[in-house]
């Protein structure tokens, strides 16, 4: 594999590619960089930051979000998170359509962390024995050595574990970068999830008035490039990896076969459609690693959007559609005001309809006249 881009150990070592790209940033971390450290020293210490107060995240598969706090509880602590790397067939569509995921805690997307804005991350990052890739992870939201990427370079049977700052408020999105055209190989493999930072004291509107969610859902927007035969139906392999030149052939071709959320097409349709009620708000994040997008709650609006993803701006307010850039995670918030069932789609309809980008939201309540009502059903015209 040609590292070239990340930095300059190309002998393919891996140990000269870690002390070239990531040396400085590793001693940094274990406060051994001398006189260095004498300049830069920062405020809170190494040592100090390594008594605050520990806390383990579960994981919890998307649309979910781990247990939290919106407001947080205390002081800044270490959130300690575990994300196994696991190479696994999923189906992605009605027709069984096979494609060998590579996923962050065996879901595509991979799980939401949630921390709030001078929390730290301990991300305990495992490559499974049975996994046949070398695998790491860039994260958005933090600072330095490429995200983390460079730190986190794992081989099968092997981990790693890496903490940063939590420095910006906001949703980022988190995703597999292991160098060169490996890492779009990964990403449209599955390989993403994100992160949310939230302000310590929680989510506020644009004049500084606090916004409280009763329900949070993660979105992962997910395209796929699968091979095809010469009969134009789509292929299967038996290993992980075994696709990759087909794979690269159709990914050059920059149009995807899918665009799913949460792993496969109706993944949150039917017996597994998000659930709120009316009067509820809901928070939304959407996460797309590598290709735009513009979401539409059709019925609704986002009443708050955070499109590009940042708490420390005002939020948007009562847009119909909003954008969501490859390789970002935007927020929004709704209150709902009718019951029924409400479809959450990308609104390029083709991807929509056509190519699996559609949730749908299923809403219990009262229905308000004042805001719609069929004033006649549909009836044969006397005129016309
Ligand atoms: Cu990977």
């Amino acid at each position: 594999m040609n590292r070239t881009k990340n930095g300059p150990g190309t002998d393919g070592s891996r140990r000269s590619f870690l002390k070239f790209t990531g040396f400085a940033t590793a001693t940094a971390l274990a406060g051994m960089d001398g006189a260095q450290a004498a300049t830069t020293k920062p405020a809170v210490t190494v040592e100090d930051v390594s008594k605050l107060p520990r806390v383990k995240q579960v994981m919890v598969d998307p649309p979910f979000l781990p247990e939290h706090d919106q407001i947080a509880p205390s002081g800044p602590r270490i959130i300690e998170v575990t994300l196994p790397v696991i190479e696994k067939k999923m189906a992605i569509d009605d027709a069984g359509t096979e494609v060998w995921a590579f996923t962050y805690n065996g879901s595509v997307p991979g799980p939401m962390i949630v921390v709030h804005e001078g929390d730290y991350v301990e991300v305990t990052l495992q490559n499974l024995k049975t996994n046949v890739l070398e695998h790491n992870i860039d994260f958005h939201a933090a600072t330095g050595a490429l995200g983390g990427g460079a730190l986190t370079k794992v081989m099968p049977g092997e981990r790693a574990v890496l903490r940063w700052k939590a420095t910006k408020p906001g949703v980022f999105v988190y995703h597999c970068a292991p160098g060169d055209i490996m890492i779009p190989y990964h990403v449209v493999h599955g390989m993403s999830g994100a992160v949310m930072v939230l302000p310590r004291d929680g989510l506020k509107d644009g004049d500084g008035n606090p916004i409280v969610y009763d329900k949070a859902y993660f979105i992962g927007e997910q395209d796929y490039y699968i091979p095809r035969d010469a009969e134009g139906n789509f292929k299967t392999y038996d290993g992980a990896a075994d696709n990759m030149a087909d794979a690269m052939d159709v990914m050059r071709t920059l149009t995807p076969t899918h665009v799913v959320f949460n792993g496969a097409k109706d993944s949150l349709t039917g017996d597994r459609a998000l659930k709120a009620s009316v009067g509820e708000t809901v928070l939304f994040i959407h996460a797309q690693a590598n290709r735009d997008s513009r979401p539409h709650l059709i019925g609704g609006h986002g009443d708050h959007v955070w499109e590009a993803g940042s708490f420390n701006d005002k939020p948007d307010t009562n847009l119909e559609t909003w954008f969501i850039r490859g390789g970002s995670a935007g927020a929004m918030t709704y209150r709902f005001q009718q019951p029924g069932v409400y479809a959450y789609v990308n609104h390029n309809l083709i991807e929509a309809v056509m190519l699996g980008a559609t949730a749908h939201v299923v809403v219990d309540g009262e229905w308000n006249d004042d805001l719609m009502m069929q004033v006649v059903k549909p009836t044969a015209m006397d005129v016309g």
